[in-house]
């Protein structure tokens, strides 16, 4: 049987069509730099928003019509599946991403929970192995659960956080036997309310043991992914302790994790944060930590995390910018972190809307492609700071200056001429590119 017999496999039919199951410009063996273009963007579905979420939000109840849901979870969980696999497979992704609670029901123990996961790790094996489909990564929902109200790592009551460690222990069990390329931690509940009645310190010291716990359990069991850990500034939390990539690989490099870890970037969290998605990816870049990005993006106009598909244009080739100076995006992917709006709720709309991000970020890694080629900007960021390969630029960055030899230097020449930045016609010219 068909979840989505209305759509056939999503193929490459050039800008000009007007299919709307058509890709206009994601064509997965073109080849970009050197390279084919699925392998550049490496895309992922998101199995909570994809297959989990109802549509429904604060003020009103489920909107999206889903063929999948029974009144058994379980039965509804393995329904799942085959409708996932069948839209993997049709859209032409090669990977997927989820959280515990997304794949199987919570039951009414953990040892329940864990054996409901069992029987759907085994059906998302089997159609792993029948499609060639991959798991980019999975992670612990540690969220909504009202056990974990207080925090997890971060919890004020010590039987929680044990709790939350049974739970990594089983994802990262289940990870290595899908056979997953990375781990997510993100920390929904890991911040504060008030500091009236908080112990920051203890906190992020528990925080820092428990993802010393999950590195020495993956080591012992053979699980070589990379483990990424998500910043998000706010919601649920008021202060969320991993706010953005610059506070989080201090608390890394703090608790001596930072080799370990490296970073999965959002573009909502980024803005959320008060920064641009590529300020995210050039931070994490600057401490070699870019690990994987989640795909999406807010809206200005309102203060929370809307998850919407990405579409802008001018946003994702600056991020796929940085990917490329970043060497690429090795291990980690695209992973279309977005959902539906709530009055796209027919089946038919999860293509429409993923065809959507798929065709920007392939213009977007085109239109950084060529820039890359043309080397607008490398050049003009060389030329920007020339003058630290030469004369006493060249002896600062060597290490051969100090406060002795600077200030001689600035007593003989101190006539400072600078040079105008040009921003305007650089960002006018940026806008040739897009095209
Ligand atoms: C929520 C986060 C979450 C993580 C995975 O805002 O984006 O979905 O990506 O837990
Ligand atoms: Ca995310
Ligand atoms: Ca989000």
């Amino acid at each position: 049987m068909s979840y989505f017999p209305n759509v056939n496999k999503i193929e490459f039919e050039g800008a000009k069509s007007d299919n709307p199951f058509a890709f206009r410009h994601y064509n997965a063996d073109e080849i970009v730099l050197g390279k084919p273009m699925k392998e550049h963007l490496r895309f992922a579905v998101a199995y909570w928003h994809t297959l989990t979420q109802d549509g429904s939000d604060p003020f009103g109840m489920a909107t999206n019509q889903r063929t999948w849901l029974t009144n058994d979870p379980l039965e509804t969980a393995k329904n799942r599946v085959e409708a996932g696999f069948e839209f993997f497979t049709k859209l032409g992704v090669p990977f997927y991403c989820f959280h515990d609670v997304d794949i199987a029901p919570e039951g009414a123990s953990l040892a329940e929970s864990f054996k409901n996961q069992d029987v759907i790790v085994k059906l998302l094996k089997e159609q792993q192995e029948a499609t060639g489909v991959k798991l980019l990564w999975n992670t612990a929902n540690m969220f909504s659960n009202p056990r974990y109200v207080h925090g997890a790592a971060s919890t004020s009551n010590a039987d929680v956080f044990a709790y939350a460690a049974a739970q990594v222990k089983k994802a990262l069990e289940v990870g290595k036997e899908l056979g997953g390329e990375n781990y997510v931690f993100w920390g929904g509940r890991e911040g504060y309310e008030s500091l009236l009645n908080t112990d920051m310190g203890l906190e992020q010291d528990n925080i820092a043991r428990f993802f010393h716990m999950a590195k020495d359990y993956a080591r012992e069991i053979g699980f070589d992914a990379q483990f990424l850990i998500e910043p998000k500034p706010k919601e649920p939390s008021k202060h969320q302790y991993d706010f953005d990539a610059a506070t989080t690989m201090a608390f890394l490099q703090k608790y001596d994790l930072a080799k370990g870890f490296k970073l999965n970037l959002e573009a909502n969290h980024a803005t959320l944060a008060g920064h641009t998605f590529d300020h995210e990816l050039n931070v994490a870049r600057c401490y070699g930590a870019l690990g994987s990005i989640d795909a999406n993006q807010g809206d200005l106009l309102l203060g929370w995390d809307t998850d919407e598909f990405p579409t802008d244009l001018y946003a994702v080739t600056l991020a796929m910018h940085q990917i490329l100076e970043n060497g690429g995006i090795g291990r980690g992917g695209v992973n279309f972190d977005a959902k539906v709006r709530r009055a796209s709720f027919e089946m038919d709309d999860l293509f429409l809307a993923h065809i959507a991000g798929m065709d920007t970020f392939a213009r977007g890694l085109k239109a950084a492609a060529r820039m890359k080629e043309a080397g607008f900007l490398d050049n003009l960021v060389a030329d920007r700071y020339a003058s630290f390969k030469t004369g006493v630029g060249a002896d600062i960055v060597a290490g051969k200056m100090d406060f002795h030899s600077l200030s001689k230097y600035a007593m003989e020449n101190d006539q400072i001429t600078n040079t105008s930045t040009r921003l305007e016609f650089v960002k006018s010219r940026l806008n040739d590119f897009l095209f």
